[in-house]
C-alpha cells in the first residue's frame, strides 16, 4: 500500500509531467552531484575555493529577485477568514487558475522530492515539510535552511502529518507567478519564481503562513522574531525574542558582538528570523528556531554591522544576486572599501562605474546557522529555550525612545499591534512613509489579523509567568537629522536594561507609552553620547503620540468585530493617558 506522501508524489508527477523523479536524501554525496549539474548548466558559478571553499554564487532571473507580496494570496473557504491584511483568493478558484500552469511545467525537467524537518530533529515541536520542486538550486539551499533529506522521512514513517509544498519555476514571467497557501489543508503552491521566500517553502510559506494557522488552532505561536541569548557576568543566560519589520537590522542583533563583552556580556544566537514558541508544562515559553540557516541580506553587511555573518560565509555558502570580483570572491555596496574594478555585476554584466548598485539591494547569502561564531550551545536544543522578554521594533525617526516597556502582556500586544516602521529607498523607493506592521507579521500571518491579536491576549493568559514585553527603536533622529543612538554592538546596553528590568534593578519613569528608562537606569559607561542626546532618546512627546493614537484608530477600523475588545481599551487607555499628560496652556 502506498503511503499518504507516495500517493501525493505521484500526483504530482502526473500533473507536472517531469522527465524523471528524485527523492532527495540530504547526503554530501547527492549535493556533490547537484553542485556539479548546477556548474555545468550555469545555476552556479564557482567562488574562489581557496578563500570561499565550497561556496557558489547563483545569478536568478532579474525579474525574480524578491518575494512577491502582490503575488502570494490565503486560499481560506471564507474571505473573512483570511482578512483585510491578506490578498484572498477562494480554494477552488485558486486551484482553477493555477492548475493549468503547473500541468506539464516539468517536462523535460527533474522532479526533486525534498523532505525536511523544520526545528531540531527530536524536538517535539518540530514539523514535517515535503518540497516538490524542479529547481536544484531549491534543493541545495533547502539542505542548508532546514534539516533535510533521510531524517525527515525516518520521522514521517506512513503518517500523513506533513505539509505539502509543491514548486515549480513555470516560465518565470512574473504574470504566471503565484504563491499560493491552502491553510485549511496546510498545503502550499507556488508557480513561476525560484527566488527566496517564494520558493523556499519552509520559510516564510510554511513556518510563518501555514504555521502561524496551524498554532492559532493547536495553541502555540509562529512568529517572525529573531532568538537570542543574553549572558551576564555571572554566566546566566536571558533568552529573547523579538521581531522587526524588514530592514531593521533582525540579523545584526542576532549575532551581535556586544559592546560589553569585556564587562561579561555576550549575546548568543538562537535565529535570526521566525520563532516557533510553546507553553511548557512548567508554564514558561519556551522557543524552537525551525531553520537550520540564515538567508540574510548581503548589502550593507560588514566587519563592523555584522562581523559573525561576515565569518560565516567564508565557507559552504550560496550567494545570490551579489557582484563577482575578478579574483571570483563575492562583492555587495557596504562590503567595505572601495569598488574592485573589474567587477560583474549581479546580472552578469561588466560593472561600469558606481552609478547602479553592481549587488542587486536585495542579494543574499544562504549559510548553515551553525557556521556563524556567535550560535548558542542550544541553539538546536529540542526542548527549545525559555523566553524571558519579547521585543517589538520599528524604524521612527522622531517618535518613538530608544527603548519602553509594556505595563503587562496586554499593554504588550497593543504595542506590538500598533507596531509601524518607516520605510527606507532600499524597501520601496519611497522614503519615511509609515507603515503599521503588527509583530512584523504583516506579510506573514495566515488568517484574520484581527484573530491573530486574540490569540496572542489567550497565549498571555495561559502563561504562569509570561515574558515581559518591551519596544526599541535604534533610529531616532537629533535636530541635525542625525541618529542619536550609535547601534551595532552598542544595541546590548539596551538589552541589558531589560534583563535589570527583568530582575527589578533598573528604574524607569512611568509614560503615557509606558515605561521608559531612566538616563541613571542605562548603562552608558564608555559611550560617547551626550546628556542631551540621551534625554532626547528618552523623550516622549505627548503631541506626537495623540497624532499616532489617530493613525492607530483608523488602522484598527480595518478590523470591525474581528478586532479584540482588550485591544480598544488599550487604545482608549493611551488616548486617556496622553490627554492626562497634555498640560493645558493658559
Ligand atoms: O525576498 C526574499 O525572498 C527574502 S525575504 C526575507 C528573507 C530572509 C528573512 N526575512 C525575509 C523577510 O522578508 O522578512
Ligand atoms: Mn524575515
Amino acid at each position: 500500500m502506498s503511503t499518504p506522501l507516495e500517493n501525493w508524489v505521484e500526483e504530482s508527477a502526473k500533473l507536472t509531467k517531469p522527465s524523471k523523479v528524485v527523492w532527495c536524501d540530504g547526503s554530501e554525496a547527492e549535493n556533490n552531484r547537484l553542485v556539479d549539474e548546477m556548474l555545468g548548466d550555469q545555476t552556479y558559478i564557482e567562488l574562489n575555493p581557496k578563500t570561499y571553499p565550497g561556496s557558489y554564487l547563483h545569478r536568478s532571473n532579474p525579474n525574480d529577485v524578491a518575494r512577491t507580496e502582490n503575488l502570494t494570496f490565503i486560499c481560506t473557504s471564507q474571505r473573512a477568514d483570511a482578512g483585510p491584511t491578506n490578498n484572498w483568493m477562494s480554494p477552488q478558484d485558486a486551484k482553477e487558475k493555477v492548475t493549468p500552469l503547473f500541468d506539464g511545467a516539468m517536462r523535460n525537467r527533474t522532479m526533486y522530492v525534498v523532505p525536511y524537518v523544520m526545528g531540531p530533529e527530536k524536538s517535539p515541536y518540530s514539523k514535517i515539510g515535503v518540497e516538490i520542486t524542479d529547481s536544484a538550486y531549491v534543493v541545495a539551499s533547502m539542505k542548508i535552511m532546514s534539516r533535510m533529506g533521510g531524517v525527515a522521512l525516518e520521522r514521517l514513517g506512513n503518517s500523513p502529518d506533513f505539509v505539502p509544498g509543491l514548486h515549480s519555476l513555470g516560465d518565470l514571467d512574473p504574470e504566471r507567478r503565484f504563491i499560493l497557501h491552502f491553510p485549511e489543508e496546510h498545503l502550499i503552491w507556488s508557480v513561476g519564481s525560484g527566488y527566496g521566500g517564494n520558493a523556499l517553502l519552509g520559510k516564510k510559506c510554511f513556518a510563518l503562513r501555514i504555521a502561524s494557522y496551524m498554532a492559532h488552532t493547536q495553541g502555540w505561536m509562529a512568529e517572525h522574531m529573531l532568538i537570542l541569548g543574553l549572558e551576564d557576568p555571572s554566566g546566566k543566560v536571558t533568552y529573547m525574542a523579538a521581531a522587526f519589520p524588514s530592514a531593521c537590522g533582525k540579523t545584526n542583533l542576532a549575532m551581535m558582538v556586544s559592546a560589553l563583552e569585556e564587562q561579561g556580556y555576550r549575546v548568543w544566537t538562537i535565529g535570526d528570523d521566525i520563532a516557533w514558541m510553546h507553553i511548557a508544562s512548567d508554564g514558561t515559553l519556551r522557543a524552537i528556531n525551525p531553520e537550520a540557516g540564515f538567508f540574510g541580506v548581503a548589502p550593507g553587511t560588514n566587519e563592523k554591522t555584522n562581523p559573525n555573518i561576515m565569518d560565516a560565509v567564508h565557507h559552504n555558502t550560496i550567494f545570490t544576486n551579489v557582484a563577482l570580483t575578478p579574483s571570483h570572491e563575492p562583492w555587495w555596496e557596504g562590503i567595505d572599501g572601495p569598488m574592485p574594478s573589474g567587477l560583474v555585476n549581479w546580472k552578469g554584466e561588466v560593472q561600469k562605474g558606481s552609478s547602479a548598485a553592481a549587488a542587486h539591494p536585495n542579494s543574499r547569502y544562504t549559510v548553515p546557522a551553525a557556521q556563524s561564531p556567535s550560535i548558542s550551545p542550544r541553539w538546536d536544543d529540542p526542548e527549545g529555550v525559555p523566553i524571558s522578554a519579547l521585543i517589538f521594533g520599528g524604524r521612527r525617526a522622531r517618535l518613538a525612545p530608544l527603548v519602553f516597556e509594556s505595563r503587562n502582556w496586554q499593554h504588550g500586544v497593543f504595542v506590538g499591534a500598533t507596531m509601524a516602521s518607516e520605510t527606507t529607498a532600499a524597501a520601496t523607493g519611497a522614503v519615511g512613509v509609515t507603515r503599521r506592521d503588527p509583530m512584523a507579521m504583516l506579510p506573514f500571518c495566515g488568517y484574520n489579523m484581527g484573530d491573530y491579536f486574540a490569540h496572542w491576549l489567550e497565549m498571555g493568559a495561559k502563561l504562569k509567568n509570561p515574558p515581559r514585553i518591551f519596544h526599541v527603536n535604534w533610529f531616532r533622529r537629533g535636530a541635525d537629522g542625525k541618529f542619536l543612538w550609535p547601534g551595532y554592538g552598542e544595541n546590548v546596553r539596551v538589552l541589558k536594561w531589560m534583563i535589570d528590568r527583568i530582575e527589578g534593578k533598573a528604574g524607569a519613569t512611568e509614560t503615557p507609552i509606558g515605561n521608559v528608562p531612566t538616563p541613571e537606569s542605562l548603562t552608558l559607561e564608555g559611550l560617547d553620547i551626550s546628556p542631551e542626546a540621551v534625554n532626547e532618546l528618552l523623550r516622549v512627546d505627548p503631541l506626537a503620540w495623540v497624532e499616532e493614537s489617530q493613525a492607530i484608530g483608523k488602522f484598527f477600523e480595518k478590523f470591525g468585530s474581528r478586532l479584540p475588545e482588550e485591544l480598544r481599551t488599550e487604545h482608549q487607555n493611551l488616548a486617556d493617558r496622553l490627554q492626562r499628560s497634555i498640560v493645558p496652556v493658559k
